[in-house]
């Protein structure tokens, strides 16, 4: 293609860029020395993507210049729908390894073999904020894994919590729209702190039992690498014989779980946004691959009818101390992707891809969303033809005679395109396969059609209040913190009010820290419960965050705030015992160039202080120079960096020289078991990252 340009360009050198000057100034780089030519999307070389075809060199814009039209029209085209809901979301490739045979259980092919992997990609997500929203964002998360099986693709489409809102999928678009922006004015985002949440869930007491979960601190996960997750609904596992057991699944991290603390998350949604997709990306980048153990819960009819609950019903879950755990593989997430819309954006999970040895079961929402998955696929992906995108397809043999529609990439070439059909084997195509084809469990069903939810169902806070007194005090108090700050919200003081009365059927202590919180005069009437609440359900201690602490610091981040002097000896002893606890250092100081050690020695910066508050770190090393500690001093960021620590209990590492720094943010006076002075002959860096092992020196908040 011609440039048309008709003037003569100057070179320009920047040193290390050699780059041309048209005659407007704007900057031209040629092809050439290993850069390919830029092309239009037929392949036409373009010799000048710095102006439109005009016609005079002030006129107007030429119709025909068909490189920028193609351009525009194609940036025009960009985006395809958001999710409706999960629309923030992070994916990334890895693999599922068997421990052992599950042959006994089931006859899916990815269950088998011991030692056989299995590729998988998994998408996190939150759930009410759009695509460009906070990761901290008091939410659910998603937890979506595909796996690729020989045998077809099984989606397993879960949450980072065990039981959800509602109990029947009819009521979907409601709980959705009344935790989004609300319609009239688009805000709040990313937040259930409003009036139309709160009105909906506190009218649902289905919902209560959630509640509990997103009010705990399940909602604010300090990583994905450091959550559960859960499939939520009972399915069924069948085994070659046609024997079903009902199964829950589970993931369990092997970092063990942590959460932030709620003023936490909201300064990390103003430092860093992307927390979480940073967090999955570096720790991979690193080779540090995050890994959790698939766990089944397996029971079987007779458990599921003297359980206290319907095994049916989603706003439920089995406790561990209940039905054990079984550890049965791992999944290990090691490859990042290679363009976050291929994959991440385009990936379609859908409920109701299931494989031979996997069943569903009748719980209401399952059921619904296996309609939901493939429609809302549909509308993002524009057509029918979205299973062949690379993220989507499957990695065994495929044989049908489904064809043609928008961006068909895999059409057959041969003679039949039905069946039955009379013509040979080599054209004739494809047959049922009643050996190995899917066949659904026989389960009997009967009964009159009608609308009803099962009385089965009615019970809506036992298991509720089993989750509350199941936490820590610190958990507990973090609960009632979460819902005065999210009531607090609420402009209409009747909402709060009845949610409050709801709560008088959870636990009476907590509601009436709620309502104190929130200022009520008076204590609401309890609310009208369908079904009385047990208060004898027995304590679980697999759902505190906190009683199962990982005992270990691995995986983690400390930050180490620095000025110039700062010992260079120290420095380098926190590094090697970092490295021996794989936990990562990140050095804060004045500016981002870095500082000269107490050896002389230059040492780069990761972050300046201003962009590096201590939220964004697991622990904190004060490390100044008795010269250089007046800088911090003087800076609020650096101020901050001390006071935020303090007040998220974390464990704070320091030097004498730091003493300024505490004096000038009061907290000199505040000083605890969580503060640990490194240097003085008794504690060194090794003995800091093993304090930080609890995480958090939680007795800061109770003291
Ligand atoms: Fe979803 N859900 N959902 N959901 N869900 C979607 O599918 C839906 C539910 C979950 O990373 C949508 O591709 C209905 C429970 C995850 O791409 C949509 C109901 C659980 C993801 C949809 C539920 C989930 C979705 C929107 C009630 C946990 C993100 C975009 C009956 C077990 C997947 C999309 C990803 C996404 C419908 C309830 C998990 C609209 C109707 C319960 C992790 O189809």
């Amino acid at each position: 293609m011609a440039s048309n340009s008709g003037d003569s360009r100057k070179t320009v050198d920047y040193g290390d860029q050699r780059v041309e000057r048209g005659s407007g100034g704007e900057t031209h780089q040629a092809a050439g020395e290993g850069r390919p030519s830029l092309t239009t999307q037929q392949g036409v070389a373009v010799a000048d993507d710095q102006n439109t075809l005009r016609v005079g060199e002030r006129g107007p814009g030429a119709l025909e210049d068909f490189h920028f039209r193609e351009k525009i029209f194609h940036f025009d085209h960009e985006r395809i729908p958001e999710r409706v809901v999960h629309a923030r979301g992070f994916g990334v490739h890895g693999f599922f390894e068997n421990y052992e045979s599950l042959a006994d259980i089931t006859r899916a092919d990815l269950f088998q073999r011991p030692g056989e992997r299995t590729e998988a990609f998994v998408r996190f997500s939150t759930v009410a904020g759009n695509k460009g929203s906070s990761d901290l964002a008091r939410d659910v998360r998603g937890f979506a894994t595909k796996f690729y099986t020989m045998e077809g693709n099984w989606d397993l489409v879960g949450n980072n919590i065990p039981v959800f809102f509602i109990q029947d999928a009819v009521k979907f678009p409601d709980i959705i729209h009344a935790a989004k922006q609300e319609p009239d004015r688009g805000f709040p985002q990313a937040q259930t702190a409003h009036d139309n949440f709160w009105d909906f869930v506190s009218l649902m007491p289905e919902s209560t039992h959630m509640l509990m979960w997103i009010m705990s601190d399940r909602a604010i996960p300090r990583s994905f690498r450091f959550m559960e997750g859960f499939g939520v609904h009972t399915f069924r596992l069948v085994n070659a014989e046609g024997r079903a057991t009902f199964v829950k699944f589970h993931w369990k991290p092997r970092l063990g779980l942590q959460s932030v603390v709620w003023n936490e998350a909201l300064k990390i949604s103003g430092a860093d946004p992307d927390f979480h997709r940073r967090d999955l990306w570096d720790a991979i980048q690193q080779g540090s691959f995050p890994e959790w153990e698939l766990g089944l819960q397996l029971f079987d009819e007779e458990f599921a009818d003297r359980f206290d609950f319907d095994i049916l019903d989603p706003t439920k879950l089995i406790p561990e101390e209940e039905v054990p755990v079984r550890r049965v593989g791992r999944l290990v997430l090691d490859r990042v992707v290679d363009n976050f819309f291929a994959e991440t954006e385009q990936v379609a999970f859908c409920t109701q891809n299931i494989v031979p040895g996997i069943d569903f079961t009748n719980d209401p929402l399952l059921q619904g969303r296996n309609f939901s998955y493939l429609d809302t696929q549909l509308k993002r992906l524009g057509g029918p033809n979205f299973s062949y995108l690379p993220v989507n397809a499957h990695r065994c043999p495929i044989a049908h005679f489904q064809q043609d529609g928008h961006m068909a990439v895999a059409n057959p070439v041969t003679r039949a395109n039905y069946e039955p059909n009379s013509w040979p084997a080599d054209v004739g195509g494809p047959r049922e396969d009643p050996a190995a084809g899917f066949t659904t469990y026989p389960d009997t069903e009967a009964g009159p059609k009608r609308r009803l939810r099962p009385e089965s169902f009615a019970d809506h806070y036992s298991q509720a209040r089993q989750f509350y007194t199941s936490q820590t005090r610190t958990e507990q108090r973090h609960i009632a913190d979460a819902f005065m700050f999210e009531l607090s919200k609420c402009d209409r003081a009747d909402i709060r009010a009845r949610m409050v009365a709801g709560l008088r059927n959870v636990d009476a202590g907590l509601a009436q820290q709620v309502a104190s919180g929130l200022g009520l005069r008076q204590l609401p009437d309890q609310a009208p419960a369908a079904r009385k609440p047990r208060t004898d359900l027995a304590e679980s201690p697999a759902l505190s965050i906190q009683v199962n602490g990982p005992q270990s610091f691995a995986g983690r981040k400390v930050g180490v705030l620095v000025t110039d002097g700062a010992d260079a000896k120290l420095l380098d002893g926190l590094k090697a015992a970092a490295k021996q606890e794989d936990v990562n250092v990140e050095l804060v100081a004045p500016a981002v160039g870095g500082i000269e050690a107490s050896d002389g020695n230059l040492v780069e910066a990761d972050q300046q202080v201003g962009g590096g508050p201590s939220v964004l770190y697991d622990a904190v090393l004060v490390l100044p120079s008795s010269e250089g500690v007046s800088t911090l001093v003087s800076s609020p960021s650096a101020r901050d960096f001390v006071t935020d620590a303090y007040a998220h209990c974390k464990f704070i590492g320091y030097v004498g020289d730091a003493a300024p720094l505490f004096q000038a943010t009061g907290l000199d006076k505040l000083m605890d078991g969580g503060f640990i002075e490194l240097g003085n002959g008794t504690n060194d860096a090794a003995g800091f990252l093993s304090a930080c092992k609890k995480l958090r020196y939680w007795e800061r908040e109770t003291s």
